[in-house]
């Protein structure tokens, strides 16, 4: 076995145990949980009462005024955390304002606040969070007074001696750290722009419309797409003169918590991977198909490189790992299937191409149209499949079409029932696992789809619990993202934030989340099995906010 897969199982089965023993909810998290950012006036909307009692009011914080009372139902027992909980509904209560619920003897709630726009600038934060990630150029923004910046790093990538065996250089500069460490990965990448893209593409006319105070806003593209470019034009660098595409450009090891652009380590392009090189494929078709319209400058630059790399994995049709036995960072290696259903699936609907429709329709086929309930950087297929089943070109064969909408429809009913009953209405479809609010708040792609084939509000609504729980309505009873919502993560795993004095962690950066059970999560810096920040968590939740997102009336820009 290779020192990094070594160091990646010793990650996965000592330190959760070690770190987790004993671990106890602390007494002071408060026991009426719920989605702390807020409510659109029109959607249900329910706390959580971990503490015996009848009847609860809402409240104005101002004067203390009741708006709202109503009686708890409950309790029952929940089942994956074993609390017992009561339910406070207050769905009738539509008028905009901050409020807080009170129980008798309990105690009062976090501050929500009801309104129409109360995901803008949730949205507009998640989203900027990716800029604060940008490498290879000096980056700042001011947030509540306080400068968050850091300097041009990482300006000597990379190295192709471990990818070749010759000590080269080859530029490949920018891009957007992978996470709580500085590295680039791919194959998580592919899975973040393409969960980026598909936002822009279900919510762009409205995104269009929020400014997320980029450098680049004020150019004829749209700012969204300026961000996503700055990953897109990375990966242009990570593709051979044959068209494969290297796997990951890292450290050896993973490095010390130092600013950017101080850790002046070498950096080394990986071997080349089937996964990597799909994946490459499917996000380069899907941004020159989408940026043709705004950039087409770039946009055929995309299409030019997705077609060689296509060229190139038809023509080497089996799975091919990276060797990645001279590193000990992140892995990324996982089964192509999924990212070559993607590429073939944007390969066609960029181009048309009737040997790409039928790579397609012949995996989907093979999967009988099956789409995941759960899903992330390993089994990205539902990004191809959604692709396929809305794209205006004619030729599909309509008998999958009409297995995959359907295929649609009952996973997102199979989603809605799993949150049903559930004492945070957390779908009970995901469980407890690395990174696995990110793939809660990702179901939104499938609950979307599922919406534009036959509206129906259970969509919408659990797409909105899942973003509840995440913001609140937990057994921690606190926000699992920085800067936003109730006691928001302090500690996060994160290298640019920690390292950069005392600004406090940075906004808008989902953690990975508790596991193996319900309460296995702690502030920490040191635990990056649920603590940790990553690029492709945050797209998920980039999307998940993106549906629900209206203009604010306060310009995010004033406050950079
Ligand atoms: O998100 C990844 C998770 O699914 C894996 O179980 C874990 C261990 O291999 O790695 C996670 O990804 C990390 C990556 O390897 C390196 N950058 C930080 C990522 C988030 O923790
Ligand atoms: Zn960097």
């Amino acid at each position: 076995m290779s020192l990094g897969r070594a160091m990646n199982l010793l990650r996965h089965l000592v330190l959760p145990a070690a770190l987790f023993m004993g671990h106890a909810v602390s007494a002071l998290d408060n026991p009426i949980r719920l989605n702390s950012v807020g409510f659109l006036p029109d959607q249900p909307k329910q706390a959580t009462v971990a503490a015996a009692a009848t009847t609860f009011s809402v409240i104005r914080p101002a004067d203390g005024k009741v708006v709202f009372s109503g009686r708890l139902t409950g309790p029952s027992t929940n089942a994956d955390t074993g609390e017992s909980l009561f339910m406070a509904d207050f769905s009738p209560l539509k008028q905009s304002g901050p409020f807080q619920i009170e129980v008798a003897g309990v105690g009062r709630s976090p501050v929500f606040v009801i309104e129409e726009a109360v995901y803008g600038t949730p949205y507009a934060t998640a989203m900027r969070a990716f800029y604060l990630w940008r490498c290879g150029m000096a980056v700042a923004v001011t947030n509540n007074g306080i400068i968050l910046a850091h300097g041009a790093c990482h300006t000597n990538d990379a190295w192709l001696d471990l990818a070749t065996g010759n000590h080269a250089h080859q530029v490949s500069t920018g891009g957007w750290h992978d996470a709580g460490d500085y590295n680039k990965y791919v194959v998580n990448a592919g899975v973040t722009v393409g969960t980026l893209l598909r936002a822009w593409e279900d919510f762009g006319d409205k995104l269009e419309k929020i400014p997320l105070g980029l450098p680049e806003a004020g150019q004829p593209r749209p700012e969204f797409l300026s961000e996503v470019k700055w990953e897109l034009d990375w990966l242009l660098t990570m593709q051979a003169a044959d068209g494969s595409v290297y796997h990951k450009l890292s450290t050896e090891k993973f490095g010390p918590f130092i600013r950017p652009e101080t850790e002046l380590q070498p950096r080394y392009f990986a071997p080349w991977s089937s996964e990597s090189t799909a994946n490459f494929v499917a996000v380069l078709a899907a941004a020159g198909r989408i940026y043709h319209p705004f950039d087409a400058a770039s946009a055929d630059r995309y299409a030019q490189a997705a077609a060689k790399s296509y060229a190139f994995l038809c023509a080497h049709p089996g799975r091919h790992p990276a060797d990645q036995s001279a590193f000990s960072t992140g892995t990324y290696s996982v089964n192509d299937n999924g990212a070559r259903l993607w590429a073939a699936a944007e390969m066609w609907a960029a181009t048309g191409r009737e040997d790409c429709l039928q790579d397609c329709e012949t995996r989907l086929q093979a999967r009988n149209a099956r789409v995941p309930l759960t899903w992330d950087y390993g089994n990205p297929e539902l990004l191809g499949e959604v692709t396929y089943l809305f794209s205006q070109r004619s030729g599909r064969d309509n008998t999958l079409v009409t297995s995959l909408r359907s295929q649609v429809m009952q996973a997102a009913d199979t989603i809605v029932r799993g949150a049903q009953g559930h004492g945070y209405a957390r779908s009970r479809t995901v469980g407890y696992g690395w990174g696995f609010n990110g793939q809660l708040a990702r179901q939104a792609v499938l609950l979307h789809a599922a919406h534009a084939l036959a509206p129906r509000p259970e969509y919408a609504q659990a797409a909105l619990d899942s973003l509840g729980y995440l913001f609140g309505r937990n057994i921690h009873g606190r926000s699992y993202v920085t800067g936003l919502g109730f006691k928001p993560p302090l500690h996060p795993h994160d290298r640019s934030s920690a390292s950069a004095g005392n600004t406090g962690p940075w906004p808008g950066f989902l953690v990975g989340g508790p596991h193996p059970t319900p309460a296995d999560w702690q502030d920490e810096q040191a635990d990056f099995t649920t603590n940790e920040i990553a690029i492709n968590w945050n797209s998920a939740l980039v999307y998940a906010l993106a549906w629900f997102a209206q203009p604010v009336k306060k310009d995010l820009t004033t406050a950079l």
